[in-house]
């Protein structure tokens, strides 16, 4: 049986609520398989999030793994392509750490591409009537660090793995800020587990940036 890790975060930056993880718990609560799903809140600190990923992906091998975290005023769902060796924390993470301009990983590649399905998962949400796009950078925080984790651990091609940024949600956003329903938010990442466990080859179509 193929096995799903999905990951969200806890609160950071003052904020009560962080969408992604409150997402992850909610898939969680509906899953009906027939994959197995692992799901974990991961703390926002540097050495915990990825002490916390690394032991889960030993436990449980999975198959999929899409990591999630909160993007406040990003607009939609906001799949991620890119993840950078390189910390560059604007504020302290949850334990106090403010690291900068340090590799996220010593001595390993300057980046590493998503190896999930991105543009097919963009665009089977998209038709799902939730906004998504891709995204080019995942930040400097501890989200690029999980991702950058994630496709750090184990050998290419055992699996696929990526971060999807998710905007704030309705009701817990900040005045004048986008958001989404969580309960979208959540089914946008239900589609996202189906797409990557059913895509063997992504699609192409031009969805990058000019700046
Ligand atoms: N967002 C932050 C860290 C945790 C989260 O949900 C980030 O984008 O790095």
């Amino acid at each position: 049986m193929r096995t799903v890790l999905l990951t969200g975060f806890e609160p950071f930056a003052g904020d009560a609520t962080n969408p992604s993880g409150d997402a992850v718990r909610l898939v969680a609560d509906g899953w009906a398989g027939p994959e197995r799903l692992v799901t974990s809140v991961l703390p926002v600190a540097f050495n915990a999030a990825r002490l916390r990923l690394r032991e889960l992906i030993v436990e449980h091998s999975p198959d999929v793994i899409i990591a999630t975290g909160l993007a406040g005023g990003r607009a939609g769902m906001s799949v991620e392509r890119i993840a950078i060796n390189l910390i560059d924390a604007r504020i302290p993470d949850n334990a106090g750490d403010q690291p900068v301009d340090v590799p996220a990983v010593p001595r390993s590649p300057a980046a590493h591409f998503s190896t999930l399905p991105v543009k097919s998962i963009i665009a089977d949400i998209a038709a799902a009537g939730i906004p998504a796009s891709v995204s080019h950078s995942a930040g400097t925080f501890v989200c690029n660090h999980v991702m950058y984790t994630a496709l750090d651990s184990g050998e290419p091609g055992d699996r696929a793995a990526g971060f999807i940024h998710v905007p704030y949600a309705t009701g817990s956003a900040p005045e004048g800020k986008p958001s989404l329903p969580l309960a979208d938010i959540a089914r946008a990442l239900r589609i996202a587990i189906r797409t990557s466990l059913d895509t063997e080859i992504d699609v192409s179509y031009a969805a990058g940036s000019i700046w």
